[in-house]
């Protein structure tokens, strides 16, 4: 009897975190399950609700009436998420606080603790990598996973292996996911929101004209507000419009790029690899104030933030083992205006002295009469500490690691202060 041995067909998952800075405080306070709440304003300092954990209790026994609420919220701060019940009040991620509090006063407000949520990001992914190896790290709370070969992965289109994944994480985290398995990327991203949150979505390459087409434009990822409202101003309005356009009409009105590109989305044509490594280009902390300072005015603050920012920069250089030589920084103005400036140095580092000094070189060549808004320091040209020669270079035979400049490209004459 001769063996009969299907090819598989490509099967490539997209998951998606459910409301997931939310999801992980709830974890820690389990009586705000059911509840609106929302993160976002300042970072976790002394958490307030902390200080009323009653005697030999835990965060879980504070009682909700000590939480802090968003119509008590003064600032200029924004949601970063806000839970499914938060959201049924047209509360969103990127939405300013105080106009959320308009909407939904009563909804708890919880600080955002982003090394808590780098902690379960890694967790998550740890038990996917054990089940299915080929994974792209797409971002603190969504990767792409490649089911193609792995066990399950053909079983039901995959809804049989996105079922065990799902299961996985919730009984190591506690924390939901959304799952969206497909003939590749493209569609496998808009499948795993179908069934927010806690869903599973399959979709095969024939469902295209019932599933897909019927979706909006936006929903494609890489099609912009912009890019939107031009194909809008075509009377496209969704995929299955966006398909029915000429290619050639496409790329002569939105280039021949962009045009074909969009084409092949519109048929769901999507070839690109589940790449399982991507090497980081640079790492950056960046912290937007509670309000303006002034680089005279408020000289110790700004500087004590500034190398705050160094420190975290290369904590985050060294727990991830890499070092780098471009040093950068950037401000953003009272008036939004940004101002970037870098500077290569001669060696690769990691240390946080090193990158206080050169970031500081760096704001030396801004202006700064206008107060600030932001400030971040980022370090590029990175490569791995493992791989850097005893004398802190590169060594022979190595690849290029950037230009070798200053690069500002404009003149960063004017300045008030050599504060930093
Ligand atoms: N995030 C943010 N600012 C934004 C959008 C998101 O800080 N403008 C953060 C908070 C989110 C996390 O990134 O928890 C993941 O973003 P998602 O868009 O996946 O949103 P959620 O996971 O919160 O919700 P959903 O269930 O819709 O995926
Ligand atoms: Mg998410």
């Amino acid at each position: 009897m001769a063996a009969v041995t299907a090819t598989p067909i490509r099967r490539i998952a997209h998951l998606d975190m459910d409301a997931f800075y939310a999801s992980v405080e709830l974890l820690r306070y389990p009586q705000l399950k059911g509840l609106p709440v929302v993160i976002g304003g300042a970072r976790r300092k002394v958490d307030e609700a902390v200080r009323d954990v009653p005697e030999g209790g835990t965060l879980a026994d504070i009682p909700l009436h000590t939480f802090p609420l968003l119509k008590d919220y003064v600032g200029r701060g924004v949601i970063t998420t806000a839970t499914y019940p938060a959201r049924q009040f047209g509360i969103g991620s990127a939405m300013g606080l105080m106009k959320a509090a308009k909407l939904c006063p009563q909804a708890i407000i919880l600080p955002v603790d982003f090394d808590e949520y780098r902690r379960y990001s890694r967790r998550f992914k740890q038990v996917i990598t054990e089940i299915a190896p080929v994974m792209e790290d797409r971002g603190v709370d969504e990767v792409y996973i490649d089911f193609t070969d792995v066990a399950g992965g053909q079983r039901e289109g995959g809804r049989v292996l996105a079922r065990l994944i799902q299961k996985s994480i919730f009984e190591a985290t506690g924390l939901t996911c959304s799952i969206g398995v497909a003939p590749n990327k493209l569609i496998a991203k808009m499948a795993s929101e179908f069934n927010k949150p806690n869903g599973i979505s399959v979709i095969f390459e024939d469902d295209l004209q019932s599933r897909i087409w019927p979706l909006p434009c936006r929903k494609v990822n890489g099609i912009g507000p912009k890019a939107d409202e031009k194909l809008q101003r075509h009377e496209i309005r969704t995929i299955g419009d966006l398909a029915l356009r000429e290619r050639d009409w496409l790329i002569a009105n939105f280039g021949k790029a962009t045009g074909a590109w969009m084409h092949e989305v519109a048929w769901g044509r999507d070839e690109r690899p589940v790449v399982t490594e991507s090497e980081p280009v640079s790492m950056s902390r960046e912290t937007t104030f509670d309000r303006d300072l002034h680089a005279v005015r408020h000289r110790a603050e700004l500087g004590a933030i500034f190398t705050r920012l160094c420190e975290k920069v290369a904590e985050d250089l060294q727990r991830k083992g890499y070092v780098g030589k471009t040093i950068g920084i950037k401000l953003r103005y009272d008036d939004f205006k940004i101002a970037t400036r870098d500077q290569t140095i001669d060696h690769f580092t990691a240390d946080a002295k090193a990158i206080r000094r050169v970031a500081g070189q760096c704001l030396k060549r801004v202006p700064l009469e206008r107060p600030l808004r932001l400030l971040g320091v980022r370090v590029g040209a990175l490569m791995k500490a493992g791989e850097l020669g005893a004398d802190g270079t590169k060594p022979a035979g190595g690849t290029g690691a950037g230009r070798p400049s200053q690069g500002d490209g404009r003149g960063g004459s004017a300045r008030t202060a050599s504060l930093f």
